[in-house]
């Protein structure tokens, strides 16, 4: 595949960015100062870089529980994240909604929440919105297999397909809705680009531990989407490395099975992205150590402004809540 060598770094940085984040928020959530729940994405980084890598500072994306990942790779401020987790005042959302209701309008990240399918009727409206105003303006909403299961998932087609919307539906495929497979939940004949199709949807499928395979699947779509012919559906495979909810592993629940983890252990999407350029010699290990050195460096200074945030005052406790 013919990529250039700043996307390629790109890709690369905006992957280690994520993992090293998530990494850092597993080392310290046993200290029990972050008080929410927490999705870790890790295994999943390629399918935010090579998504968001196609936007522009002003499309729109929102997401669901499992969106650090997507929030950082459209630009999101990581202080304010990591101070949303910690439950602070200068948190994204004042502290009040934790790692599942991220925000950041500077960069139009509009917001996730947790009720699976729940944003992408959103973010149809937010399309439909933008089109109405005649901007030229893509929305992206990422969700995982689960949603497409949702009713809400279906009408929302129909609608954006109605409408010739300029959004694009990203599914990450990670195989597991909680504890339960694809196998429990859904016939096998059963196929999310057929249905997307069947409502005259532009649709494809790719390998999400794959970021610059990604990024050339959804260029076209969103490109596709941004020309007004339509909206787009994209189905990327992938795995959690991490428990369902929370910064461990979860070995013990034996729901899935060991050799199945160690196949998508080995397509780690970012440990064979940087054996890829050092390979084709785009980096070598003292530039991935030094930058390496400077995310970390990032990292720490972000750790050190959530703990050291003031918590919200007792007056605003009613305030901005609206359920
Ligand atoms: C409407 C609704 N039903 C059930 C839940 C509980 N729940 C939270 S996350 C989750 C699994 C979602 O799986 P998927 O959408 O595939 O995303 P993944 O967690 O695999 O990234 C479920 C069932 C919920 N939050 N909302």
């Amino acid at each position: 595949m013919k990529i250039n060598k700043k996307l390629f770094l790109a890709l690369y940085y905006q992957m280690l960015r994520i993992r090293m984040v998530e990494e850092k928020i597993c080392q310290l959530y046993p200290e029990q100062e972050m008080r929410c729940p927490v999705h870790i994405c890790i295994g999943q980084e390629g399918i935010a870089a090579g998504v968001c890598a196609n936007l522009k500072q002003d499309d729109y994306v929102l997401s669901n529980h499992r969106s650090h990942g997507h929030f950082l790779a459209k630009g999101g401020n990581l202080k304010a994240m990591l101070a949303e987790l910690y439950g602070k005042a200068s948190g994204c959302s004042k502290g009040k909604g934790g790692s599942m209701h991220l925000v950041d309008l500077n960069v139009n990240f509009l917001g996730s929440t947790p009720i699976v399918a729940g944003m992408i009727p959103v973010a149809v409206g937010v399309a439909f919105g933008s089109a109405l105003k005649k901007e030229k303006k893509v929305t992206v909403v990422f969700f995982g297999d689960a949603a497409t299961e949702e009713g809400v998932f279906s009408e929302s087609l129909n609608f954006a397909a109605l409408k010739k919307l300029p959004i694009v539906f990203v599914c990450e495929n990670n195989r597991y809705s909680v504890y339960s497979p694809l196998s429990a939940r859904q016939p096998k004949e059963r196929d999310n680009l057929m249905i997307a199709k069947g409502y005259g949807i532009y649709a494809q499928r790719g390998d999400g531990n794959d970021a610059a395979s990604v990024y050339q699947i959804t260029k076209k779509a969103v490109r596709f989407a941004r020309n007004r012919k339509g909206p787009a559906f994209l189905q990327f495979d992938t795995y959690r490395y991490r428990e369902h909810c929370g910064h461990s592993f979860d070995h013990e629940l034996n729901y899935r099975s060991k050799r199945e983890f160690n196949y998508w252990l080995k397509k780690c999407p970012l440990g064979n992205f940087e054996k890829k350029l050092i390979k084709r010699g785009v980096v070598d290990k003292k530039e991935i150590f030094l930058i390496r050195a400077k995310v970390q460096q990032e990292i720490n200074m972000a750790v050190e402004f959530a703990k050291k945030s003031p918590f919200p005052e007792k007056k605003e406790v009613l305030t901005d809540i609206y359920a």
